[in-house]
């Protein structure tokens, strides 16, 4: 059935039948063979069902690999195998999630969730790219490079890897590469079918802390948050200016279904209408629909019906972002963006805390891309610090870590609120202090209440959505009082296509441009004519194209900001097709 040869330097080589490996396959690999050399089916597989049949370089990006789905078998496969030595080393579950987010349908991606929930480590990142574009021939040797670098030597452990997929058809099969990948080497896949990226999330913490987080199953997920939110409500659903009413954007992906459990858990307290919940392989997802359109055009989705001054938001295509909007009486859209939503739970956390009278420190991080107003607002009217780091949520989260209670989101509208366990502990010694008076108690029981709303995981769209409902709810605020908090300073995002979007790099969490040469003294030469004006470029991590952001204080000077900043990119860093026109 098989021939193996041991070679000089002690590895296995092993030759499989297609049929044997199938049939590996289908048993899922009973234990008694996990612990001995199965693993070796690794090569086998690659070579005969997974062979890496393209030359474009792929690179793990800020958010995994993410490009057509057709090109994406081997990696699939290759980041199973990624995702079984990663936990041996780590000696904890890891989860692996398909999906490309908010790209339209033909594309896909995955990427690797680690043991709390982190994205995968950075000194990892570089071990994926490598995985993802090293020749068939040259897998075997790559692997064990890995294992003699971090000294793995537990690899028999029947390690449990998470696989997730969001509602695109290739996800499917992807998910199946993913799968052979981990039984190759003897890994124990466990398939959660169609879910949100952040319940996979989830479901990788929920079982690397036995259970402590919640239950790792879908179930758990729901009834943990709905809990708790009908908790925090109480009997009166709807107060002040606060309806319990929103309109909801499913973008034709996993967001929509899987809000459909979440309803009929929060049966009255909360009523979501929701759209755009096509079916699977329409063709629909994210189309004209979702966070990421709704937040760059700045423009009501298709398929959601206009009414004045109610509360509507959208999510993305695996349910990590979200963002509020309505369109007021004048026909103006107004858009309430990750800022919006941080510092909502920065305010309400700061009362909060104030009501418990503990001290706990509070900190919002934010990326360049959060309007300055919402800065100003967060560090001087909230006396909230306020840190800035580089965009992707791993140094969002990262960085929200420091803190006791770390409020992060992107503008585009990924982000949670992470608590440590010192406040958590804090909190609970709080309920039941003698020194706390009753108000103490109470707002501290509150506080904890609020902590199961929300996926301290990470970002997530679901959780999200019921923690701005609580928190209006609790304040008896309709969505223009949340609005009036601060304005928006006026802002414009453009891309420019340039030769090696590698030419530009940037320090002080990309709001400095360190090259090309020239660059930033031009920028800051063009930013001073402008009353509030700022701006910055960065490569994007998902895109081969260079980002231009600027804002000032009328929209007419933004625009013009943004577009003689980027003829300068242009310009200075290299820049091909049509220059960049500047509105006069
Ligand atoms: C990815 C990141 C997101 C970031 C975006 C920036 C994760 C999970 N996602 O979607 O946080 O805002 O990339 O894209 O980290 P860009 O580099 O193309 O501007
Ligand atoms: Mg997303």
């Amino acid at each position: 059935m098989t021939h193996s040869k041991e070679t000089a330097d002690g590895k296995v080589r092993v030759k499989f039948k297609r049929w044997y490996i199938l049939l590996l396959n289908l048993l899922l690999i009973p234990d008694s063979m996990a612990n001995n050399s199965s693993y070796r089916t690794v090569y086998a597989f690659a070579r005969e069902m997974y062979p890496r049949n393209i030359k474009a370089h792929l690179q793990y990006g800020t958010a995994g690999f993410r490009t057509k789905a057709t090109d994406l078998d081997h990696v699939m496969y290759r980041m199973g195998l990624l995702a079984v030595l990663r936990a041996r080393y780590k000696k904890a579950v890891i989860g692996v999630m398909i999906t490309a987010s908010h790209n339209p349908e033909p594309d896909n991606g995955v990427k690797l969730v680690d043991p709390f929930g982190e994205m995968l480590e950075q000194s990892w990142e570089a071990w994926a790219t490598k995985f993802a574009n090293v020749v068939d021939d040259k897998l075997e040797d790559t692997i064990n490079e890995l294992i003699k670098e971090y000294n793995i030597t537990n690899m028999n452990d029947r390690v449990e890897i998470l696989v997730g997929k969001d509602t695109r058809p290739s996800s499917i099969h992807l998910s199946k590469a993913v799968m052979d990948g981990v039984l190759a080497l003897s890994g124990k896949p466990i398939d959660y079918g169609i879910v949100t990226t952040p319940q996979l999330h989830y479901f990788v913490v929920c079982k690397n802390t036995n259970r402590l987080y919640g239950q790792p199953t879908e179930e758990g997920y729901y009834r943990k948050l709905t809990n708790a939110f009908k908790k925090y409500r109480g009997s009166v659903f709807s107060q002040g200016n606060y309806v319990n009413r929103v309109i909801y954007d499913g973008a034709n992906g996993v967001g929509a279904k899987k809000v459909k459990y979440l309803k009929e858990a929060l049966q009255d307290t909360l009523l979501i209408e929701m759209y755009n919940d096509e079916i699977i392989g329409s063709g629909k997802l994210n189309h004209l629909c979702g966070a990421d359109y709704v937040k760059s055009q700045q423009s009501f989705p298709t398929g959601l019906p206009v009414e004045t001054n109610v509360r509507c938001c959208s999510v993305d295509g695996d349910a990590d972002r979200i963002v509020y909007y309505y369109m007021d009486e004048n026909n103006k859209f107004h858009l309430m963006d990750g800022d919006r939503i941080a510092t909502l739970a920065a305010s309400y956390l700061k009362e909060i805390l104030l009501d418990i009278g503990i001290d706990l420190n509070l900190g919002l991080v934010q990326t360049a891309y959060a309007n300055g107003a919402s800065t100003e607002y967060i560090s001087t009217k909230l006396n909230v610090p306020v840190a800035c780091v580089s965009t992707g949520v791993k140094h969002l989260h990262h960085k929200a870590l420091t803190y006791d209670i770390g409020v992060y989101f992107e503008a585009n509208g990924h982000g949670t609120v992470v608590f440590s366990n010192n406040a958590k502990e804090k909190l609970i010694s709080a309920t039941e202090s003698d020194s706390c008076t009753e108000k103490q108690k109470q707002a501290s029981k509150r506080l904890l209440t609020l902590i199961d709303i929300i996926n301290e995981t990470v970002g997530d769209a679901i959780a999200d959505m019921l923690l701005v409902e609580t928190i209006l709810h609790a304040k008896g605020w309709n969505i223009s009082q949340w609005e009036a908090c601060y304005t928006d300073l006026p802002n414009r995002l453009l891309k420019v296509t340039v030769k090696d979007r590698n030419v530009i790099t940037t320090t002080d969490a990309e709001r400095i441009c360190v090259t090309p040469n020239g660059l930033q003294d031009a920028i800051n030469s063009l930013v001073v004519k402008y009353d509030k004006g700022r701006s910055f470029v960065r490569p994007s991590g998902t895109e081969d194209i260079i980002r231009v952001y600027a804002e000032a204080a009328t929209r007419k000077e933004a625009d013009k900001l943004a577009a003689e900043v980027a003829l300068k990119v242009y310009e200075l860093a290299g820049g091909i097709g049509t220059a960049p026109e500047v509105p006069q």
